[in-house]
């Protein structure tokens, strides 16, 4: 009923009456004027006036189910959603509710984590109030081995989705970093559940930097937020709707394929390393090349001193920019 009440009150222009209300809702005025009261305490200024009825003059950035239900409704992923107000890690609930049997297109969202989750045990830094940390199951059919390729698929999305929002001119990392001025701005974890060469689902999971002024000492050097780069704070379940949209953009075209052969350009022309050289941290043979783009297995193509190409497997080795952290 929240919901409906906020995407009523978003819709119309002017004054919703409390009657008007009422029968979209099938419920008392007394029931009306209880949510409306919830809603200014979580932070959405809403004008009352006698005779005429309610009307919403702000949208704090409130980061509630509400709220996303009221700009995901309609939208195949995104749907449903939930929202924790904390959390150990969105990736871990994503799973828990794909395991019961959760569809494709769930959402998890968190105002925090406690337990945030970068790759290969490494930590994911998630205050409250600042930053759009979600997971998204899907279940594509698909053989196991080829799942990575997922992560790149959403880098592409959230990159396009954020330069949508801020105008930014967004680059990827490959694979799974979004940059901003040199420094990472977004994280993505993609976890699989799979067995004798089916896919159960993915959960892709996704850590945006998104109002913070400031980051903790560890990453002072390495990371950076929308509002760092920009000075403008944005509202981040819009954010998060735009991203979805770009997700199912992106993710039915991969699935034409169920490769990148129809998005390889698209990425290519946000990898920041491509005609680069770059270092490529295999254990036990480090080594530099030149990096020329994927192949749509999302592969990194290094061309070597010696002319050859390699074809480097996200997961295996990381690469690295020889001049700094991108
Ligand atoms: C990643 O790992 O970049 C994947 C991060 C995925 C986070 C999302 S949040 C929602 C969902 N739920 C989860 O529990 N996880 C996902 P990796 O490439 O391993 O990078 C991790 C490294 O990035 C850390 O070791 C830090 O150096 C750095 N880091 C940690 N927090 C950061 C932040 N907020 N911004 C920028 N860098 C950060």
């Amino acid at each position: 009923m929240k919901a409906e009440i906020i995407k009523k009150l978003k819709e119309t222009d002017g004054y919703v009456s409390g009657q008007q209300l009422c029968e979209l809702l099938g419920v008392s005025r007394t029931a009306i004027w209880k949510v409306i009261a919830q809603l200014r305490e979580e932070g959405y200024q809403i004008e009352a006036v006698r005779h005429k009825g309610y009307r919403l003059l702000e949208v704090g950035d409130v980061l509630t189910e509400a709220e996303c239900k009221s700009r995901l409704s309609g939208r195949r992923l995104g749907n449903p959603v939930y929202c924790f107000a904390e959390t150990d890690s969105t990736n871990i609930q994503a799973k828990l509710l794909a395991e019961k049997g959760a569809p494709e297109g769930t959402l998890v969202i968190a105002e925090s984590q406690t337990n945030g989750r970068g790759r290969r045990g490494r930590g994911w830094v998630s205050p409250p109030g600042e930053g759009l940390w979600f997971s998204l199951v899907l279940r594509p059919r698909i053989v196991p081995a080829t799942a990575p390729v997922l992560t790149l698929v959403a880098a592409m999305a959230v990159a396009a989705g954020i330069e949508d929002v801020s105008g930014l001119p967004v680059g990827i990392k490959w694979p799974n970093d979004i940059v901003l001025s040199g420094k990472k701005l977004v994280g993505i974890l993609t976890e699989l559940s799979a067995e004798a060469g089916q896919v159960h689902y993915v959960v892709v999971g996704v850590g945006i930097n998104v109002n913070m002024s400031g980051f903790a000492e560890e990453i002072r050097d390495t990371a950076t937020s929308l509002y760092l780069e920009s000075g403008r704070r944005v509202n981040r379940c819009g954010l998060a709707a735009v991203i979805m949209k770009r997700m199912e953009q992106y993710y039915q075209t991969y699935l034409t394929t169920c490769d990148l052969s129809n998005l390889m350009e698209t990425y290519q022309e946000r990898l920041v390393n491509r005609n680069r050289e770059v270092l490529v941290l295999a254990p036990g043979n480090e080594h530099k090349g030149i990096c020329e783009g994927i192949d749509e297995y999302g592969q990194l193509l290094v061309r070597l001193a010696d002319g050859s190409i390699e074809k480097v497997m996200s997961g295996e080795v990381s690469v690295r920019g020889v001049f700094g952290y991108v």
